[in-house]
């Protein structure tokens, strides 16, 4: 569908300039309106307008650097008068008292900032995930003296591929009356192709939680099968490959845990609000205790409590840049603690809790490599790389557990490998 330039001359504030602020405020700009990109961090807003930053998003730069020179976006550390205000900042968890929780607090200061800048008819949207209720709550607080419009609308993209998803995803938009709805599907229909659904505020916001909750309790699924799996003397990739095959069966795939800030913090927000979220918690308990899953079989592997050990991929996942809440950092941390001595290779992260090395440092005198991450680089490696790693590591052995790399170019070298969760080789 080709989308015409608007004509409505409506100013937009977007709050949070993050992985998901700064993407939409650039696709806002460049189909014709005024949007002002608001951010906390005086770097990173110097960043942006310098167009230095780093991303591994495809074409974000690209988008960025054309809304910027459009004329139509502006950054900067303040909010200004405007007809519509997007907040996209982050909301963690964080543990009160025992409890998981969501932390509002970004949220609830991103309205005290806005709040001197409205005006009677401004549409406040909240894209921000958040425990269902939490919309009603500002509406309330907001409303008390002006007349404004507010809605709820999660975003849905992917990281690694948010541009396209951000136009080619179907959107949900929760309102908290009926003119609401329609003013935010006006801003929205601008740049997304897919379809947009409205709703209540509320209801969008469980539909956001339910989404990744989904998404984990399907991968604790699949982690307790390759346990399982492993027990049984199985091959869990294979079980899961050949269920798969039944036309109403998609089992995900296994791994050394559930990282990122959406999907490992989304379902306590759902606990959070109902002690009926008992299937919920049981599944994020398991994806949590994956990490440990895995450190006590690379200790069973070497059969030993101490040695070199070389980590490959750091990142939340594969071909990412981003470290948060990665299993790798729960491994790694496990790993020093237990006396391991622990070395990092990761070309794609931006920082983690360790210093990272090149690749042939990281293997010099391993006892083992562990791979954590599933990067295209480690899916590639050619013969000649891994006959140099072979010639620098102490013992010829090594754990993916995300089973990516090519298990006879590493064997035809002499390595044993190991998958996690195949029960044949374990
Ligand atoms: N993972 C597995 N096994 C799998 C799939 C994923 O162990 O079969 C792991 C990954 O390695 C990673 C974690 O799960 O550590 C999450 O990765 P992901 O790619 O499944 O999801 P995210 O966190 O990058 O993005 C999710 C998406 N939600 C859904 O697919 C339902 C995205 O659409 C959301 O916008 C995003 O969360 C968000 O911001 O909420």
């Amino acid at each position: 569908m080709t989308k015409i330039l608007n004509n409505d001359k409506k100013k937009i504030c977007v709050i949070g300039l993050g992985y998901i602020g700064l993407p939409t405020a650039s696709m806002l700009a460049i189909y014709g309106y005024e949007v002002i990109g608001v951010d906390i961090d005086k770097k990173r807003v110097e960043e942006i307008k310098k167009l230095n930053f780093k991303t591994t998003e495809k074409d974000l730069m690209t988008l960025v650097r054309g809304a910027i020179n459009s004329g139509n976006l502006k950054v900067q550390t303040k909010p200004e008068k405007s007809d519509v205000f997007i907040i996209c900042v982050p909301t963690p968890c964080i543990e009160v008292e025992g409890e998981k929780k969501c932390d509002l607090s970004y949220l609830n200061k991103a309205i005290e900032d806005i709040k001197p800048y409205i005006e009677d008819g401004n549409l406040i949207i909240i894209e921000s995930t958040v425990p269902p209720g939490t919309s009603e709550q500002i509406y309330k607080k907001l409303s008390k003296d002006k007349k404004i419009y507010l809605a709820h609308c999660p975003e849905r993209v992917l990281p690694g591929n948010i541009l396209a998803e951000l136009v080619k995803n179907d959107r949900i938009i929760g309102g908290i009356d009926d003119k609401s709805k329609e003013m935010a599907k006006k801003i929205y229909e601008t740049f997304v192709d897919g379809k947009i659904y409205l709703t209540d505020t509320k209801t969008a916001e469980m539909v956001k939680l339910m989404e990744n909750t989904y998404r984990d309790v399907n991968i604790a699924l699949a982690n307790e099968f390759a346990k399982i799996c492993e027990e049984l003397g199985i091959n869990v990739w294979e079980a899961i490959e050949l269920a798969n095959k039944h036309p109403r069966v998609n089992i995900l795939k296994p791994g050394p845990g559930v990282g990122g800030h959406c999907i490992s913090i989304d379902p306590w927000f759902i606990v959070e609000k109902s002690k009926n979220a008992v299937l919920i918690k049981t599944a994020r308990i398991l994806n949590d205790s994956m990490p440990f899953f895995v450190v006590e079989k690379i200790k069973k592997i070497l059969n030993k409590d101490n040695g070199k050990i070389a980590i490959f991929g750091v990142t939340y996942k594969g071909n990412v840049d981003d470290t948060r809440e990665s299993p790798a950092e729960k491994v790694v941390r496990k790993l020093i603690e237990d006396g391991f001595e622990v070395k990092c290779y990761d070309k794609y992260a931006r920082n983690f809790i360790v210093p990272l090395y090149s690749l042939e440092e990281t293997v010099d005198g391993a006892d083992i490599i562990v791979i954590l991450a599933d990067h295209d680089e480690y899916k590639n490696f050619e013969e000649g790389t891994i006959k140099d790693i072979s010639s620098k590591v102490k013992n010829k052995i090594i754990f993916d557990t995300k089973n990516v790399i090519n298990k006879d170019l590493w064997k035809k070298e002499g390595f044993k490998v190991y998958i996690l969760g195949d029960g044949k080789n374990a």
